[in-house]
């Protein structure tokens, strides 16, 4: 055998093996270095040591190129912006340095152009929030247990297998910009602030310094009593104040450059400061004073509801707008995107923009509560797209969300951005390949709110499938081949599931109509002697007469939150638009679309079609797979399966519930169910 020939065989054989093997633990951050590059850089520092050390990792320039890395004063550069251009990286900060050098090698790696172009945040906070509980678990979690907390004799311990992980962590997240973490649930122990759980914190948060990640904890507002065994919490006694001082000053002696405290206050049987007749603000701001000397800031949850109120999408505003402007100019309010809870779709909560004199920040849920969690394949950046594009018109045409959150209009003292994680200690990090964009995509639009899902999709995809080496260097790195037959029909696929996942579970503003408290499968059904606003019918209000809950004026009113024209415009059947058709509107079965369907006829038309798409993205999936190492196209096509089997379960849960009701036939030309509804309740969809 000749030598050309052995060589090519060994190349051969390396490239299958290459393709046979990948369990998704490197993400985003495959790409090896295809030669060497010359820095040059007069500083040195913890960070710009690593924008240094990624560069000779993954440099996919030219060969022996040279790069000069530099920190400037440059009025035009914003925070931890950057100015990338022909050579050469500009920044006011390392930090700066080290996002611009992560923003090259992923055009490198993606192809796309390098020109002169100035990169600032978005926000300036962008946070991951963990909902992990210090004995491990999580709540929501659906990729194992936490990254941070363990149960057990050693649960204090850290060893170095825990720093290598949140060595990982902390790099994949500033290769995105993501700069912060709240290291522990909302729904949060007193035992956190306990001195001994702050070591622990203090010896993360050394891992991730360096990463430009900074350290917050989700606080107990009863902690003082709790912990501190002071006979109350309240926010306006001497000793509870001095106990949050010396608190605070306690974690700063530790963590120099702790960022601060996330808080779920009355909301969900958590304590808060209306325990003892106190506001929101009473209680938040006694928390900032106490961070204020240090720097740090409050973010303080609009998640509330009382299962007193006539309707829970209209209660956080109704709490918080009274206190515009009392808060302490270091607390953010942080309101989850839509007025319920991060359903499948919901419309903009009216928080935003409406709230002129406070920061306000938007939190995102990244794991899949109610998205079919690590089972389903739902790419959540349309999803954050249509959010973020919203128009608000609190301050005329143009008010987006955005703009309303990003600084744009209103002059925030803080501007931030929260994503529930969906990070656990499965080798892939997120249970499901493909929450692993959700990630990604949470980062880059907290960098850059005006980013397109299609955009981030089709970086994540190269980063994430494209094998090496790269057929070329420059802007056709990838083949033809695989252009038209990867990544175009796996773009579509992310592009469409989002709606899919709407289209199966909760069509045309149908909203919260799981089984259980589990949130995955379907239970329109499910009603068991709790508060109603924790079961289904209170949302779909499902009836002979028709579905849909009456939000318009002369129901209860949560239009009148929505500043106009948008008011008017969800009041008005001929103007809302279906998507949020019952969200808004209570209407008879027979209404009529604007397709001249009947509604009961379209319902069963939505829920088909999600049923028909993921039909449609296993067959995707199956054809990609000459394209994809084994490991991750079984794993995907096997989740497919199930999704495909759950949303046959959403299909005929659903829509055999509501024909108890709409007394019509699901139209013939569609599928027929293949469960029966007894059947259905009877498992409340515990086998997933
Ligand atoms: C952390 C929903 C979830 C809860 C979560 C809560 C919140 O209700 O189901 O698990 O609690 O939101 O955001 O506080």
């Amino acid at each position: 055998m000749n030598e050309r020939i052995s060589v090519t065989i060994l190349f051969l054989l390396f490239w299958t093996l290459n393709v046979i093997a990948d369990d998704g633990h490197t993400l985003w951050l495959r790409g090896q270095s295809i030669g060497p590059v010359k820095i040059i850089c007069s500083k040195s520092s913890a960070s710009i040591n690593i924008a240094k050390q990624e560069l000779e990792k993954s440099w996919h320039g030219t060969p022996g190129a040279t790069l000069v890395l530099s920190i400037k004063s440059d009025s035009s550069i914003k925070g931890d912006g950057f100015k990338l251009g022909s050579g050469k990286i500009e920044a006011k900060t390392d930090l700066g340095i080290l996002y611009g050098v992560y923003e090259l090698l992923r055009r490198q790696q993606t192809g796309e152009k390098i020109i002169e172009e100035m990169s600032n945040p978005s926000y300036d906070l962008r946070l991951l929030d963990h909902w992990d509980n210090l004995n491990g678990t999580i709540e929501r979690g659906y990729a194992g247990n936490s990254i941070f907390w363990r149960n057990g004799n050693d649960s204090l311990t850290v060893t170095e297998h825990d720093k290598k992980l949140w060595q990982e962590y902390a790099r994949a997240n500033a290769s995105i910009g993501i700069n912060g973490a709240v290291l522990n649930n909302v729904n949060s122990s007193p035992r956190m602030l306990d001195g001994k759980i702050l070591k622990k914190v203090q010896a993360i948060a050394d891992v991730l310094r360096p990463y430009g990640m900074k350290t917050y904890l989700a606080v107990n507002f009863s902690s003082p009593a709790v912990l501190g065994n002071l006979k109350m919490s309240d926010p306006f006694n001497a000793e509870v104040i001095e106990w949050w001082k010396k608190k605070v000053e306690e974690i700063y002696s530790l963590i120099p450059d702790f960022g601060g405290f996330l808080v779920k206050a009355n909301s969900e049987g958590q304590p808060g400061p209306q325990d003892y007749s106190r506001t929101h603000a009473d209680g938040a701001n006694m928390m900032a004073d106490a961070l204020k000397p240090f720097g740090g800031i409050v973010m303080w949850r609009a998640f509330v509801y009382s299962p007193k109120e006539k309707d829970r999408a209209m209660q956080a505003f109704s709490e918080f707008i009274p206190l515009d402007g009392q808060f302490r100019d270091n607390v953010i309010i942080q309101v989850k995107n839509g007025p319920v809870d991060f359903q499948p779709r919901e419309p903009f909560n009216p928080l935003f923009g409406a709230m002129k004199k406070t920061s306000v920040m938007p939190e995102l849920q990244i794991t899949q509560e109610y998205l079919g969690q690590s089972t389903h394949l739902v790419f959540l950046a349309t999803m954050w797209e249509e959010f973020l594009q919203s128009e608000t018109y609190q301050e005329g045409k143009g008010s987006t969300v955005a703009r309303c959150t990003d600084g744009s209009i209103f002059r925030q003292k803080h501007t931030a951005i929260a994503g529930v994680s969906n990070i656990g200690l499965d080798t892939n990090w997120c249970g499901h390949h493909f929450a692993q964009a959700n990630w990604y995509a949470f980062g880059r639009l907290a960098w850059n709110n005006s980013l397109t899902s299609k955009n981030i999709a089709d970086e994540w995809i190269k980063l994430t499938f494209a094998q090496t080496p790269p057929d070329k260097i420059g802007s056709s790195i990838f083949s033809k081949n695989w252009t038209e037959k990867f990544l175009g029909p796996v773009k579509t696929m992310m592009l469409e599931s989002r709606e899919a996942a709407v289209n199966y579970m909760m069509p045309l503003g149908l909203h919260h109509i799981f089984a259980g408290d589990h949130h995955y499968g379907p239970g329109p059904w499910y009603a068991p002697n709790i508060r109603p606003d924790w079961t289904p019918p209170y949302y779909h209000q499902a009836d002979t007469n028709g579905i849909g809950f009456d939000r318009t004026r002369t129901g209860s009113n949560a239009v009148g939150q929505y500043h106009e024209p948008l008011c008017s415009q969800f009041d008005d059947l001929k103007t809302c638009p279906e998507i949020y058709l019952l969200w808004f509107h209570h209407l008879p079965w027979d209404y009529k679309m604007k397709n001249r369907r009947i509604l009961w006829d379209d319902l069963c038309y939505h829920y088909n079609a999600g049923l028909q798409q993921v039909r449609e993205f296993q067959k995707v999936w199956d054809r990609i797979q000459p394209y994809i190492d084994s490991e991750r196209f079984v794993a995907v096509q096997n989740k497919l399966r199930r999704q495909c089997l759950n949303a046959q379960v959403w299909n005929d849960g659903c829509l055999l519930y509501f024909q108890q009701f709409s007394r019509r036939p699901i139209p013939y030309d569609i599928g027929r169910p293949m469960n029966n509804l007894d059947d259905l309740i009877k498992s409340d969809m515990k086998r997933r």
